[in-house]
């Protein structure tokens, strides 16, 4: 078990060894997601300060309206990640297209790509609630010294080689797996260190919050209707508690130290769900699965589902084991009627 209040410099440079890649590749890119997530961190917690917060009059490819600080975090990340040469590609949720990184001899030498939402939960921003970034890395599966293209970001989620999240919240905490456990690290901002704060995170088998936006109710698949009905019965040790921060990093984070289920289930408004696969469901479903929890669209395994687009939507049913199976019970017997 790690010391508590290591560092996440001395965490990686202990766990080296037991990283799939000991390269140092994988050890720096994490260093590099979490040097922008610190600078990121300051312009999120000034944001009412200065004049960042609002929208830029601009819309992402998925259509909704950037805000400032959308757009700051994403060329934050961007920046850090192209700077280093450390990886071959970004795909973003602020950018309609990836992001090929040629490297200074233009050699495309690196192996990993990232995928990333720079800045999930945006439009919280300007109500000073929670919001976060989430991260995803591939190996590429193209040649390397050719350059990235769409068969190395259209990988299934069981291929990623790391994922984690960043919630700047109350206090700013980085957690990520690299396919052996999840570990969650707290940042000083006073000394800008993160510390080990939650070794070896584990998601509650079970738990009684269920967050889902009720207000799309009637516009539910049955199963989903009948999931929450049974939420809310008053039964053994239900009623469950209502929770939804409208933040997906906020509300999985705090059901992976709670217990409970997030739902963002497909709607007769959204025929997929809103999240997006690549770098919403998928990095979050690795945390999940790598802390004992489960996450599935309703019926498959988010991990093993191949993506056939860079910003593909998918119904999103994530956290406690027991809650989601429950929950895809309902679906399938819905799904029989
Ligand atoms: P709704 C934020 O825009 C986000 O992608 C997730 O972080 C959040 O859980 C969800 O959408 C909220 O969506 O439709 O309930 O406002």
């Amino acid at each position: 078990m790690p010391a508590k209040n290591q560092t996440i410099g001395e965490f990686i440079i202990e766990n080296q060894s037991s990283f799939a890649y000991t390269s140092g590749e994988l050890s720096r890119l994490i260093n590099s997601i979490r040097l922008a997530a610190k600078v990121v961190n300051h312009e999120v917690n000034k944001a009412g300060l200065v004049d960042i917060t609002g929208a830029i009059g601009g819309v992402n490819v998925q259509g909704e309206e950037q805000q400032k600080l959308d757009v700051y975090a994403n060329e934050r990340f961007i920046e850090t990640l192209t700077n280093r040469e450390i990886v071959c590609g970004i795909a973003s949720e602020e950018n309609d297209d990836f992001i090929t990184i040629e490297g200074q001899n233009c050699d495309h030498k690196n192996k990993y790509v990232v995928l990333i939402d720079p800045l999930d939960g945006s439009s919280n921003i300007d109500v000073n609630v929670s919001v976060g970034t989430i991260f995803s890395i591939y190996r590429r599966v193209t040649p390397v010294g050719t350059p990235v293209t769409k068969e190395d970001f259209l990988q299934p989620g069981n291929k990623q080689v790391a994922a984690g999240y960043i919630v700047y919240g109350t206090s700013t905490m980085l957690v990520y797996t690299t396919g052996d456990g999840v570990n969650g690290f707290t940042l000083n901002p006073a000394i800008g260190t993160y510390y080990l704060s939650h070794p070896n995170m584990k998601f509650p088998e079970t738990g009684k919050i269920y967050s889902i936006n009720e207000g799309n109710y009637n516009h539910f698949p049955q199963g989903v209707k009948d999931y929450i009905k049974y939420c809310q019965a008053e039964e053994g040790d239900r009623p469950y508690t209502a929770r939804y921060i409208g933040s997906l990093v906020s509300d999985v984070h705090r059901n992976m130290i709670k217990g409970g289920i997030y739902i963002y289930p497909k709607s007769s408004k959204s025929s997929n769900g809103k999240l997006r696969l690549l770098y919403e469901c998928n990095p979050m479903a690795f945390i999940v699965e790598q802390a004992g929890g489960k996450a599935s669209d309703g019926f498959t395994r988010i991990l093993d589902i191949k993506p056939t687009e860079l910003h593909q939507r998918v119904p999103f049913f994530c956290g406690s084991k027991k809650m989601v199976e429950k929950a895809e019970e309902f679906m399938e017997n819905a799904s029989k009627k």
